[in-house]
């Protein structure tokens, strides 16, 4: 969408600093041909030093994730630093979780990747802590389905992530893969419409031996990338490419990231976290980021702005005139607004 210097106030009542990011032509062809696209600071460091102090908060006991239990006071720093691996949804119940979830300069990239209309499905706060491990091989439109499938994370660095805590590493080429049903997995999703796709057994296992991606991964030998970042950068992946990553092997380093899973909001969303939900799809529990849809959708509920509650944000253009590919007379054809009534058909 087009940002108005009015929507561009609203945003920045909560977001100080906000100056909306323009995805490039060479982005968008990077991330189709890799399947991922690392924007290096998105997120600007006084953002990112609210999550590594909010982190930092919880392990040494001065704040607390409600419903989940906290770590004991008797720990040792080490024991602390261990103690989370990944908490889901927290998004649904703290505020400065939906506002990294809602960050507009992560929308403003999903806009251009998936959108224009942006919905916002899910969200994982990382900690990683030191010999904490990795996940194996998979896709997450396995775990996420969206019909048709628009699936996207956005992967935001906390602390600097290296091969040595446990980056991510993508398989190129793969995002072109269906989604592999995993008949021991935790749902029953896949492109089972394929008629000689094979089912897979043990995705997200970090044993290669026993994750069954690894010879789908296979077909890709040579073409993995490892995809190191810095604090603020983000990293956006498609839902169908396989990636992996291993666990952290340093001595005293944490490897944080807040993570966030978006679809189109055109796409139905037969998903909601484990969590039961009234009829076939669930998109009315999901917020609506950026842009409009015909489907139902949440509000946010902390009141971060969006376009669920910023009526401008869903306003499309629209031309008082009918609109043809028409030819300019040299034979180039151009997207042109209808000059008669006569030509209205
Ligand atoms: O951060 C990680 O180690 C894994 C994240 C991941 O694979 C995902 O969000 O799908």
């Amino acid at each position: 969408m087009v940002m108005t210097d009015t929507v561009i106030e609203q945003l920045r009542a909560v977001y100080p600093d906000y100056a909306p990011y323009r995805v490039s032509v060479d982005e968008y062809i990077r991330f189709r041909e890799q399947g991922f696209l690392a924007v290096r600071g998105l997120i600007p460091q006084h953002d990112v030093q609210m999550l590594v102090d909010h982190t930092d908060n919880i392990l040494a006991g001065r704040e607390s994730f409600p419903n989940v239990p906290a770590p004991s006071p008797d720990l040792t720093p080490m024991e602390r630093l261990q103690y989370y691996l990944r908490v889901h949804m927290l998004h649904r119940v703290l505020p400065l979780h939906e506002r990294f979830m809602l960050h507009p300069r992560t929308i403003d990239v999903l806009e251009a990747l998936i959108g224009p209309d942006v919905l916002a499905l899910q969200t994982m706060l990382f900690f990683k802590g030191p010999g904490q491990p990795g996940q194996g091989y998979h896709q997450d439109a396995y775990y996420i389905p969206t019909l048709p499938d628009t699936l996207c994370g956005a992967w935001l660095a906390v602390d600097r992530a290296d091969e040595d805590n446990g980056c991510l590493w993508f398989t190129v080429g793969s995002q072109h893969e269906p989604i592999y049903p995993d008949w021991d997995g935790q749902t029953k999703n896949g492109d089972t419409v394929l008629g000689d796709i094979e089912p897979i057994a043990n995705a997200s296992n970090v044993d290669v031996t026993k994750n069954e991606l690894t010879r789908v991964a296979a077909r890709y030998a040579g073409r993995e990338i490892k995809v190191e970042a810095d604090p603020g950068d983000v990293v956006f992946f498609a839902g169908h490419v396989l990636h992996r990553s291993h666990g952290n092997h340093t001595a005293a380093r944490s490897r944080r990231a807040f993570v966030g899973h978006y679809c189109n909001a055109r796409s139905a969303v037969p998903w909601n976290h484990g969590d039961p939900y009234e009829g076939e799809f669930a998109n009315h529990l999901h917020i609506l980021a950026r842009g409009t849809t015909h489907l139902p959708y949440a509000q946010p509920r902390f009141g971060t702005p969006c376009a669920a509650n910023i009526p401008a944000m869903r306003a499309r253009p629209v031309t008082d005139k009918p609109m043809s590919m028409m030819s300019d007379g040299s034979g180039i054809m151009l997207l042109t607004a209808h000059a008669d009534e006569a030509d209205h058909h």
